[in-house]
């Protein structure tokens, strides 16, 4: 059963190049216009044993290297998402993982033209995101606060 109510989490990291681009707010900002609430946000350096956890299903391969160098080689801004079914709307809101080939409205048909860089990261399944937000943020880093306008965002019957 996928539907977990307002609270259910995902985990972003805005990558390097959207940090170098200077994209960071824009990302943020559709996120924001979409209806999500951002309940952790943060910028970090991440290491080699930390990627190799979190992209252990492409470790193996020949690009892994180059994305993993990528990936360390500026500060990323991890964020915390909240939202109704939010894993899968945040993996619409991204598009698919080659940029130049990601659907016109998306954030990487938008923002990236990439393979590896493709400007962020989100998770791809409920399961997924409950251990990647636990990998970067702490429980005290994650804040619980009333937004008001999820009663405008979600229907009475949606808001559980
Ligand atoms: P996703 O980020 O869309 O979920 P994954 O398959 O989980 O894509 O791959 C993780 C990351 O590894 C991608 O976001 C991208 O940066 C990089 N990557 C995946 N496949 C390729 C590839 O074929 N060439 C170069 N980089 C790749
Ligand atoms: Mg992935």
């Amino acid at each position: 059963m996928k539907f977990e109510g307002v609270h259910e989490k995902t985990l972003v990291l805005i990558k390097p190049d959207a940090v170098q681009r200077g994209l960071v707010g824009e990302i943020v900002k559709r996120f924001e216009i979409k209806g999500l609430r951002i309940v952790g946000m943060k910028m970090m350096r991440l290491d080699e044993a930390t990627l190799r956890e979190h992209y252990a299903h492409i470790a193996a391969k020949p690009f892994y290297p180059t994305v993993e160098k990528f990936m360390m080689s500026s500060p990323v801004v991890a964020l915390c998402l909240e939202g109704l079914e939010v894993v899968d709307a945040v993996r619409l809101v991204m598009g698919i993982t080659k940029s130049r080939a990601a659907e016109a409205g998306s954030i990487r048909g938008d923002l990236a033209m990439g393979y590896g860089n493709n400007v962020i990261h989100g998770s791809d399944s409920v399961e997924n995101a409950k251990a990647e937000v636990a990998r970067f943020f702490k429980e005290e880093e994650l804040l619980d606060y009333t937004k008001d306008e999820f009663m405008h965002v979600y229907s009475e019957d949606e808001r559980v």
